[in-house]
């Protein structure tokens, strides 16, 4: 078998570099390798295909897949990992130098992507029939380097070079048609693997190419530039990934790419439904059933009802019985500058046709409204369009037979709050699913030694496929668990060491405290209370060097959005504190701060398993999930939060005894609001008037921003409408705790203890149980293996 494959793998090779594998780049056999892939896969995933097409499925529509690298999840579900390490050990290349040439899939901004990607490995490993639909961006998210400790953004141009784990199939490619503008969707395929399953799930991403190549007479005439306008315009279509994150922004080019992506795939599962199941469109939704990932694909309504009615000869009520049947809406956030609304006039010009019927979509609801008694003010506010403005997430809740949170903190505040008058309405819509994340990358693949461990402890590799297991194993341990727990830990922090001296140049002490706080750059999640904790440190350690303390390494990883001035400021302020901290020797052997540029998905697989401490400290209320939070757990590192999001119930999963969790509650918030006045903090809270001021006095600089003062005075000005994520009223409480966290570290099998804890009661944050209850409940779709043994 080994031997086989080290044959296919330098057939490959050989065949896309023209040279013997030893004399091929590092690129060149990475190539090959994931060719051989490919390969291996062929045969179940076209079975997989057309097994599912034949019976109901679930589509997962998202603007966003941030799948991150490929090669090394799909040899560890295919089970040849070893084999693959010694083809290339037979040619003297080591697999991991191999597997570190592969750009990151960066489809995606963050949680919202990144959880539909381990949702599709859920679906793949449960032989659930589920694929995705997006775009295939040909820049991913913006890739970040520091200038002076300035945030720059430079394209992401992660398919330059061959990918080989998506292919393009032209010839099912569709027709998108705006008022202005015809173009091809082109899709291109990636395969989907699960762990201990010969299912292959497909995820299509969809490219935008111009109808004809370009404009021949014009080139004749010379006129080059205008001979390639239109192609331009189309490709424009699907070439970047917008990085906002949690924002909205009304860009037509935006609308465009989202209209794109949902009339190429409502054709197609259309199409399909009608080759397996008749010209009968009345039972579409017996067959399918779409999940809306966020309001983005939330076109998706209209364009079908256009679909049915235009295409496909069915009146207005059969369209919309259709549509009631087969969507379920998913909301990420709760924060207002996300509810996408859309000019009214930017739909007239794109797509007329869709912007009747959203227009019908909201006369029919007024009405529907008022036969239910409903009061005129509130169908207003509910309306899909007031104000010559569209509101996307509305036409969700109107359409969607289910309407989901991501966490149950947060499912009760879209219920209470955000979606209110929906949920009074029809609260039999409303549900909870809580995030989770894939156990195979961020577990088994990331943290090797730590699998081992589970694998032993727990006798067979079961956990894989059903992470629950652990739970038997939280008390009756093995004599020797927590320090071989500590081993690993300690092994992890010397690797990440190593890659991070490599990568940013900074030497960290394997020793010290692991404090991480990665996730995109938000007021709202507060890096800034982490960065003036850091500061409060050095002062202290400043004013006295005897200080009973361990030593730290502070470890953050963040993207701005390229236009949020506010969320940059906290970069160069941290990069500030860092060059500080660094460079001071009286303190630089017992604090360091490390902020990993570019952060990604590879990267957080290199920071996850060496972290000990888990930063979740958003505002109490804000975050609807997180799902580091959840990566960190099962790594064994404890958290340090806030009782926001899925905390809640890492917290109740956890016990007391085994996170640290500070700061007012979401209940609590509004009234401490009321009568707030940060200055008071500032003059009372000891260090705080300290670390402010050094925003200003001359201890950071920020190179005449004037950034820092920014921030300074956003957290100072304005009485109670100051600080408006209410750093300055938590920082205590998170001094506090974690001074205290700190101190617990110091007892080593104390601390593996708890970690262990958090490691074995993780189960539930497996994302097979997000979707297993997904399948069971909104989707109603069943396993359908394709195995024939
Ligand atoms: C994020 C939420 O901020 C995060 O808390 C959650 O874990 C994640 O979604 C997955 O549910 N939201 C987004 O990424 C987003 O863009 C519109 O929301």
């Amino acid at each position: 078998m080994s031997q086989d494959f080290a044959a296919e793998v330098a057939a490959h090779v050989r065949a896309g570099s023209g040279r013997p594998v030893n004399a091929s780049t590092p690129m060149e056999v990475w190539q090959g390798l994931s060719r051989s892939v490919i390969d291996r896969v062929a045969d179940d995933w076209n079975r997989t295909t057309a097994t599912y097409k034949a019976g109901r499925m679930e589509h997962y529509l998202s603007a966003e897949f941030l799948m991150g690298r490929a090669l090394l999840n799909n040899l560890s579900n295919l089970g040849i990992e070893d084999d693959a390490r010694a083809a290339l050990a037979a040619h003297g290349l080591n697999l991991t130098d191999v597997l570190e040439q592969e750009p990151d899939a960066a489809l995606g901004n963050g949680g919202l992507g990144r959880l539909a990607a381990c949702f599709l490995d859920s679906c793949a490993t449960l032989d659930l029939p589920v694929d995705g639909y997006g775009i295939l961006y040909r820049y991913g998210l913006f890739r970040q380097v520091f200038s002076d400790g300035f945030q720059i953004e430079e394209p992401d141009s992660w398919m330059e070079d061959e990918y080989p784990f998506i292919i393009r199939r032209e010839e099912a490619r569709r027709v998108v048609h705006y008022a202005d503008l015809d173009v091809f969707a082109v899709p291109y395929d990636m395969p989907v693997t699960g762990y201990g399953t010969s299912n292959v799930n497909t995820l299509r991403l969809w490219k935008a190419e111009p109808i004809h190549e370009f404009d021949y007479d014009a080139f004749n005439s010379q006129r080059f530039t205008d001979a390639i306008v239109d192609r331009e315009r189309t490709m424009d279509i699907s070439r970047v990934l917008y990085p906002n994150d949690t924002t909205y922004e009304g860009k037509v080019l935006r609308v465009r790419q989202q209209y794109f992506f949902c009339s190429a795939t409502l054709q197609e599962l259309i199409d399909n439904y009608v080759e397996h199941h008749g010209a009968n469109l009345n039972g579409f939704a017996d067959f399918n059933a779409i999940q809306l990932n966020d309001t983005h694909p939330v076109l998706a309504i209209p364009e079908i009802m256009r679909l049915l009615m235009d295409e496909h000869g069915l009146g207005w009520d059969a369209a919309w019985a259709v549509v009631t049947r087969t969507f379920a809406y998913t909301n990420h956030t709760v924060l207002a500058e996300a509810l996408e609304t859309w000019e009214m006039s930017i739909f007239e010009r794109l797509f007329p046709r869709i912007a009747e019927i959203v227009r019908e979509i909201d006369r029919r609801f007024r009405e529907d409204m008022a036969s239910r008694g409903v009061d005129p003010e509130t169908a207003n506010y509910m309306a899909p369009v007031a104000d010559e403005r569209v509101r996307m997430a509305w036409i969700a809740c109107y359409a969607s037979y289910s309407i989901n949170g991501v966490a149950a903190l947060h499912t009760e505040i879209i219920k209470a709050d955000t979606l209110k008058p929906w949920h009074e309405l029809w609260p039999g819509k409303f549900n909870n699913k809580t995030n989770g994340v894939t156990p195979r990358r961020w577990l088994k693949q990331c943290n090797p030694r730590l699998a081992d461990l589970l694998d032993d402890v727990t006798g067979s590799d079961e956990w894989v496929r059903d992470l629950t297991v652990l739970a038997q194993h939280t008390d009756s341990v093995p004599e020797n668990v927590y320090e071989r727990l500590t081993e690993i830990k300690r092994a992890n922090k010397v690797d990440f060491a190593t890659w991070v001296a490599r990568r940013e140049g900074v030497e960290v002490d394997p020793e010290a405290i692991f404090d991480v706080q990665i996730k995109r750059l938000h007021e709202y999640k507060r890096q800034l209370l982490n960065a003036l904790y850091i500061l409060d440190l050095y002062f202290r350690l400043k004013e006295d060097p005897d200080l009973e303390t361990p030593k730290r390494v502070f470890i953050f990883g963040a993207k701005a959005a390229p236009g949020y001035v506010r969320a940059k400021a906290v970069i160069k302020l941290i990069n500030a504190i860092a060059d500080l901290v660094n460079n001071d020797e009286e303190v630089n052997s017992r604090v360091k701060v490390v902020f990993v540029h570019n952060y990604n998905v590879s990267p957080a697989e290199h920071i996850i398993p060496a972290a000990d401490v888990s930063e979740q400290i958003s505002m109490a209320g804000k975050e609807a999930s997180g799902t580091s939070n959840m990566k960190f757990m099962m790594n064994g590192a404890l958290t340090l939060g806030t009782l926001d999001g899925a905390n809640v119930e890492i917290l109740d999963a956890v016990g007391e005894d085994n996170a640290y969790i500070f700061g007012a509650t979401k209940d609590e918030l509004p009234s401490l609001r009321e009568n707030y006045d940060p200055t008071w903090y500032y003059q009372n809270v000891p260090g705080l008037a300290r670390v402010l001021d050094a925003l200003v006095d001359g201890t950071l600089d920020d190179n005449g921003s004037g950034w820092f003062a920014d921030l300074r005075r956003s957290l100072l000005d304005g009485g109670n409408q100051a600080d408006t994520y209410y750093v300055l009223g938590d920082f205590e409480s998170y001094r506090t705790t974690k001074d205290g966290m700190a101190a617990d570290y110091e007892d080593e099998k104390g601390w593996a203890r708890k970690a262990w804890v958090n490691i074995t009661r993780s189960g539930r944050f497996s994302s097979d149980r997000t979707i297993q209850d997904y399948a069971d409940n909104v989707w109603r779709v069943s396993a359908t293996p394709i195995r024939v043994e």
